[in-house]
């Protein structure tokens, strides 16, 4: 039977108030920052290896606050290189910021953009249809893989497009995060998957694996403050529990039951520890770093 519930990704306006939410209330981009500055410049040491221009892709950039810190590591790490970005993002809100942040940036002039208003599927048919043969040095993939029809086809394609010495980075929730405890029980309830995959980087490491494919990987602590889910009718607590299950209303729409059982799991150990009267749900990140095919 087809769920009843609908998903938070069909009301734009009302996911990015909860991403916006959601931003306020974690430490997602801190840990990722945190990842940019400390080991990704050794990751970005070796891409290159001397050429006098990068290629550049980022797929689902949205805003590209994090792009431009990664493209910052990059262009630190090669300095005088000329890098060119191309940039993935279906949503032209997104794009749209991203574009205005550049155009107020003083130090970006020596990286060009290019616009993909796409998601990564066209992207895929764009690139084969137009028989490009660039390569890329470097590929990105931040907290985006959950909307693709086939993760594994998505990163083969990517992963395709390096050039010698290219590094592909993905970024997901850790199997071992509260999300990965969340769906390992509520997937079938919560999860649409014509809309979106309950994937965790532990997934991605067995299909690796499987596949034989080598890679890095890394554990990023993280935790987002879901204090107010536990507040019935509390407006923050709402907006918060729609983006953890991603249910649009997902408090006036799920039976009592699944509200029930998601609320108890939300603040059981496996996903959440209490801080300070604070309930604190395990948000860490995994990133998987993947090298050319050889
Ligand atoms: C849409 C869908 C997803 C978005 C978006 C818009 C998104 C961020 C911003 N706008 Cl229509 N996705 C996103 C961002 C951060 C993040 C996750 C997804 O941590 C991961 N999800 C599962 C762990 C959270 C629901």
């Amino acid at each position: 039977m087809a769920s009843p519930l609908k998903s938070l990704v069909c009301d734009d306006d009302r996911y990015q108030k909860c991403f916006k939410l959601f931003l306020e209330r974690s430490s997602e981009h801190q840990c990722m920052r945190d990842f940019i500055h400390n080991t990704l410049p050794d990751i970005l040491a070796s891409v290159g290896s001397g050429k006098s221009l990068l290629n550049v892709i980022g797929v689902g950039s949205g805003e590209g606050l994090v792009d431009l810190e990664m493209l910052s590591q990059l262009c630190q790490k090669h300095p005088g290189v000329l890098v060119d970005n191309e940039v993935v993002e279906p949503s032209s809100q997104q794009l749209y910021k991203y574009k205005v942040m550049v155009g107020q940036k003083p130090d970006l002039e020596h990286i060009t953009f290019t616009w993909n208003k796409m998601t990564a599927s066209e992207f895929e048919e764009h690139w084969r249809q137009k028989n490009i043969t660039k390569k890329a040095d470097f590929i990105h993939m931040l907290q985006m893989l959950y909307y693709v029809k086939d993760p594994g086809a998505t990163i083969s394609f990517f992963q395709s497009l390096l050039d010698k010495n290219g590094k592909l980075l993905i970024i997901l929730v850790s199997g071992e995060s509260g999300w990965g405890k969340l769906w390992g029980t509520y997937r079938s309830q919560l999860c649409n998957e014509e809309i979106s995959q309950c994937v965790t980087t532990a997934d991605i490491k067995s299909l690796m694996d499987a596949r034989g494919v080598p890679y890095q990987s890394y554990e990023l602590q993280s935790h987002m403050d879901i204090t107010e889910c536990f507040t019935e009718g509390d407006q923050t607590g709402e907006l918060l529990l729609d983006f953890l299950t991603e249910v649009l209303d997902f408090s006036q729409t799920a039976s009592p039951e699944l509200r029930q059982g998601v609320l108890q799991l939300l603040r059981d150990p496996q996903c959440s520890e209490e801080k300070g009267g604070r309930v604190l749900f395990n948000n860490n990140l995994g990133v998987i770093v993947l090298d050319a095919l050889s």
